[in-house]
């Protein structure tokens, strides 16, 4: 009977412990949020961690992430980071019932850590940065280190001649909880008010009209199917895709954008104001992302207002290689520290590359780079697309690598022609003789000129084609399927402007994109 009384008094007493320990991580996590409020919230231990976690998953990894968790990938990461150092919290505090020192130190070395991950990221802004991890997990020690000794002190949870020590071990874990609780709180708050200035910045942007307005879209680019894509995707269902925990809110009364570099005789520096007194033109452009899988979701199409980039580009003396410039690469560099590179030629030839300020209407929202982004037709958004952009370096492809060409990613990827059922949707079962079949094809700055549709293995049938709004915007399509009952497999292939037919070798997306036909297996009925 003693031992299985000893045996429950151990158990309970290590149940403590490890509650001590989570609440010594919850609150290094809340003190270090409200120092970040004050220093940097991107400088947070999570948002840090997080951040190194990301830059050094490897492409498979990165891969698998997006396509199992979509864009909440991030949100999971983070799930993640937090489950982990809830365990090691319980570890620590059953350690610090023995070793009340050793928990205590474990937890700085955890501080340690966050402040050394703050120290190396690319957006890091110094040596402040270590502080909301230093100063989170000194409290942390000290809290675990307090709660470990009201336990040690001959404390256990049975009432009788302990209880007085267990109320008290009780309420100390009680008033930690409240006060941790209303600091991260404090903390939420004032990186919320941070930001407040940025929002405003937004809020008071009124877009000039464009010099060179986009035509008015065609009538017929939107066919009527159920369940097709809509032609322009609105902003807030437009894809997201990018390497930051925390959206930067960029103030666009302070920002500014550098060019500079190899060939830049007159290296400038833009506000914002000034690109919005430029002759801005507005263009359809549909953005992809090259981690989109076949038949994905990582595409959308806006209707973006800016500025001409290669305009900008001569000013300050750029020459595109075939004229002589010394650069072939031009590096996009954003305020969170991401780089991306796009060949100089490329955004010198006469097609659209733009700094887009307006995104359907509206200011950029900060998801999608406000003030400023880059995008330039034809090209992935890895290569092309920097949002929150602060500088252009003009560089060379065999000097530079930026970013994603770093990890494994292709130095130069322009768009592969690409075709994707929208509706009927995988394993439906529609009803009716006449189905339609009907979807998406892009091969942006090539164009589309025909989409063919082949029911299970028979011949290929020419599908109708909405109007093409321009060679740099997707195109939709159609095919009325005279059904017949039982399981078929409906594929579907474009050819590009140029006349070439999209090819069904299969590829990963890794290194330059994936290609292949879609298909989608259905049961009418
Ligand atoms: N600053 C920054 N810009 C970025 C990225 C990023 O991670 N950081 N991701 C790029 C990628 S991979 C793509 S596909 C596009 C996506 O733009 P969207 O999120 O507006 O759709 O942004 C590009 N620009
Ligand atoms: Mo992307």
């Amino acid at each position: 009977m003693g031992s299985v009384s000893n045996f429950r008094k151990s158990f309970a007493r290590g149940a403590l412990g490890a509650v001590s320990g989570l609440l010594a991580g919850y609150t290094a996590l809340a003190v270090a949020e409200l120092v970040a409020s004050l220093v940097r919230p991107q400088a947070g231990p999570v948002t840090v961690v997080g951040g190194a976690a990301i830059d050094r998953t490897p492409a498979a990894l990165k891969d698998f992430a997006i396509r199992t968790f979509g864009e909440s990938d991030k949100l999971v990461l983070q799930l993640g980071i937090l489950a982990t150092l809830g365990l090691l919290g319980i570890v620590l505090g059953i350690v610090s019932l023995r070793y009340r020192r050793a928990g205590a130190a474990g937890v700085l070395l955890f501080g340690v850590i966050g402040a050394a991950a703050a120290l190396t990221r690319p957006d890091s802004g110094g040596v402040a940065d270590v502080l909301p991890s230093m100063a989170g997990a000194a409290a942390g020690a000290l809290i675990l280190y307090f709660l470990a000794g009201k336990l040690s002190s001959g404390a256990v949870p049975e009432t009788g001649s302990d209880g007085w020590s267990r109320r008290s071990f009780v309420v100390a874990a009680s008033i930690t909880a409240v006060a941790a609780t209303g600091v991260g709180a404090v903390g939420r708050t004032l990186t919320g008010r941070r930001g407040q200035g940025a929002v405003a910045s937004r809020t008071a942007v009124e877009l000039p009209a464009p010099a060179s307005p986009a035509q008015p879209l065609p009538r017929g680019v939107q066919l009527k199917a159920e369940g097709i894509s809509s032609f322009t995707t609105p902003n807030r269902d437009f894809y997201r895709v990018d390497t930051a925990l925390v959206v930067p809110k960029v103030d666009a009364d302070t920002w500014r954008l550098r060019i500079r570099g190899k060939g830049v005789t007159r290296p400038r520096t833009y506000t914002f104001q000034e690109l919005l007194e430029r002759p801005l033109i507005e263009r359809d452009i549909t953005l992809t992302c090259v981690s989109n899988e076949v038949g994905g979701p990582y595409i959308g199409h806006a209707r973006w207002l800016g500025v001409r980039l290669a305009d900008l580009l001569q000013e300050c003396g750029v020459k595109p290689p075939s004229r002589g410039g010394k650069a072939d690469q031009l590096v996009a560099r954003s305020v969170d520290g991401m780089t991306l590179g796009s060949p100089v030629e490329d955004v010198m030839d006469g097609r659209d590359a733009i700094l887009a300020v307006g995104m359907n209407g509206e200011p950029l929202p900060f998801d999608h780079g406000f003030p400023v982004r880059m995008l330039v037709p034809g090209l992935y958004g890895y290569v092309s697309a920097c949002k929150w952009i602060e500088e252009i370096e003009l560089t060379t492809f065999d000097s530079y690598d930026p970013y994603w060409v770093k990890r494994k990613w292709a130095r130069k990827a322009p768009i592969k022609t690409q075709a994707r059922i929208d509706t009927p949707k995988p394993f439906a079962r529609p009803t009716g003789e006449l189905v339609t079949v009907a979807g998406v094809a892009w091969a942006q700055h090539r164009g589309i000129q025909r989409v063919e549709v082949r029911i299970d293995d028979g011949p290929w049938q020419d599908a109708d084609l909405a109007t093409q709004a321009s060679i740099d915007t997707w195109r939709q399509w159609s095919y009325p399927w005279k059904t017949t009952p039982g399981g078929h497999t409906l594929t579907v292939r474009a050819t590009d402007g140029t006349g070439v037919v999209q090819t069904e070798e299969r590829t990963r997306t890794i290194p330059d994109g994936a290609s292949g036909w879609h298909s989608v297996f259905v049961t009418p009925g």
